[in-house]
């Protein structure tokens, strides 16, 4: 169903998403969201050893190719699932670069659906951004995706090459699916890998590397009977890929943890300090990490870096909560733990299956030559200056004549209707007002968290963000700063189903 005909079918019914939205796991749980259940039997945790996606390999000089196709993998052991996957893989490979080296990556489509790619965390020009209308037919596409409204992008047929300046600190990045009202189902199905940028700062710190740098994407998942994901009107055959339906709008939460595409898996370590660059992939669930050691305290978690790279100064955690999109890189310190212990990854917003993550088992004594420096990099503080603009986004459930979901300040996603008009170089006050969680996600340039509903930022807030936890009836002040590239951008919910049902807004940079 196009998005036109399933906003005036949802007109006529608008009451059916409000009178649903009561029985969703409430704002108490710390989530936005309905839980889906497996449909067979799971395995136990900490059986499945950790996988780590390969790292890209260039086709030529800093040119990268990924072939978007359908592919079976085994994640519940013995079981096939239909992914949709970047290379056929699901987290799709790495890609690493580095600061002040532009790439391209080559995307093919040899899916049934459009596609779209955006590099979360990157400082890229609009061409190359993943706008939500800048679709890439399926190779041989026969067929008209015209979105509801009558809109088309800047579209094109089989491969689409996205120019990356990466003229941007070291960061952890990702890149997922972002069409129009379709990005939920397709991250869902498996379209989403990291992109790591280094630099000459971060290579001169002492932080653990090689093995001992471990990616970890984080999402949850359902499994229906037949071993594929479970998702709402999901078309098993994936010859087309619906949209989420009014009665999901509060986001789809799976009973299954995956870390890297694996269940609740397990992974040997030595007895030294580990760099996690933890990445919440999950459609709409939140997470509150800890690390527990039997008979022990927890393990801290030592934050170097947040979504925009290194910190000024590492942060100390015992847990941290995770939002949908955020990162977190931190390092853990295995070494004073005997040979043998196990330790395990919680999530303290879960209960059941969820409330597991994955475990590290210390297997061996190793010497370990890294530390953690009192200081880390460089940190321009952005601050806003007298006069400088505020603007006012509220994030909340709304209901026009034609459209029952999300919407910004009152209204749902329109492209060619702009909410903010910004300056190239100036800072901004903007203020996000949620009713209930909503992640914020700001394309083009990382933002800096002022205050909380009047007070002092949470720790999790520390550094440069891209993505920012919004809580219940809250108010996060933020200031803002666009550089380089002038046009239009989105900023939107990260909760991927209210981002689907239309809680995004177009800010032109000028
Ligand atoms: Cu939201």
């Amino acid at each position: 169903m196009s998005r036109l005909s399933r906003r005036s079918f949802l007109g006529l019914l608008g009451v059916a998403g409000a009178a649903v939205a009561g029985c969703g796991l409430g704002s108490a749980s710390g989530q936005t969201g309905e839980q889906l259940t497996s449909a067979l039997p799971l395995p136990k945790p900490f059986r499945v050893p950790l996988p780590v996606p390969p790292v890209a390999k260039p086709m030529g000089k800093d040119l990268y190719q990924i072939t978007q196709r359908m592919a079976q993998a085994e994640i519940l052991p013995g079981v096939r699932t239909p992914i949709l996957g970047y290379d056929g893989i699901f987290p799709g490979p790495t890609i690493e670069t580095r600061r002040g080296r532009p790439v391209i990556v080559r995307h093919r489509n040899e899916l049934h659906v459009p596609t779209v790619v955006h590099l979360h965390g990157g400082h890229t020009p609009h061409e190359h951004d993943g706008w939500p209308l800048d679709l890439v037919l399926p190779v041989g596409n026969t067929r008209d995706w015209r979105s509801g409204h009558g809109l088309t992008g800047d579209t094109v047929e089989g491969e689409r090459d996205y120019r990356y300046p990466m003229d941007q600190r070291a960061a952890t990045l990702w890149y997922h699916d972002h069409r129009m009202d379709f990005t939920g189902p397709a991250v869902y199905r498996g379209l989403a890998g990291f992109h790591l940028v280094r630099d000459e700062i971060e290579d001169a710190l002492p932080l653990p590397s090689g093995d001992r740098e471990l990616p970890l994407m984080i999402c949850d998942r359902a499994f229906a009977e037949d071993g594929s994901f479970r998702y709402p009107s999901l078309d098993q055959e994936m010859r087309s890929v619906p949209g989420v339906e009014d009665e999901w709008m509060e986001g789809v939460l799976g009973d299954v943890v995956l870390v890297n595409g694996a269940p609740w898996p397990v992974h040997e370590v030595d007895a030294a300090r580990y760099r996690l660059r933890l990445l919440n992939a999950s459609n709409a669930r939140r997470y509150r990490i800890a690390l527990t050691v039997p008979n022990g305290p927890d393990l801290p978690l030592t934050q170097i870096g947040s979504d925009g790279g290194l910190l000024a100064a590492p942060v100390r955690h015992q847990a941290i909560e995770m939002a949908p999109a955020e990162r977190f890189d931190v390092v853990v310190d295995f070494s004073e733990l005997p040979v043998g212990t196990e330790v395990t990854m919680v999530n303290g917003l879960g209960s059941g299956g969820t409330a597991n993550v994955m475990r590290f088992t210390v297997v061996r004594q190793a010497a370990d030559d890294s530390r953690i420096p009192d200081r880390l990099a460089e940190f321009e503080r952005l601050t806003p200056p007298p006069g400088a603009p505020v603007r006012t986004f509220r994030f909340t459930r709304g209901r026009t004549n034609d459209h029952t979901g999300w919407t910004i300040n009152g209204r749902p996603f329109h492209p060619a209707t702009s909410l903010a008009d910004s300056r190239l170089g100036e800072v901004e006050t903007w203020r996000f007002v949620s009713d209930v969680h909503h992640p914020v996600h700001v394309h083009l340039d990382p933002f800096q968290v002022l205050r909380r509903s009047g007070r002092a930022p949470r720790p999790y807030d520390t550094g440069w963000k891209d993505t920012v936890d919004v809580r219940p009836a809250e108010v996060v002040e933020v200031a803002v700063r666009f550089t380089d590239y002038r046009g239009a951008f989105v900023m939107h919910c990260h909760n991927l189903e209210h981002e689907d049902m239309a809680m995004m807004a177009t800010v032109t940079v000028s």
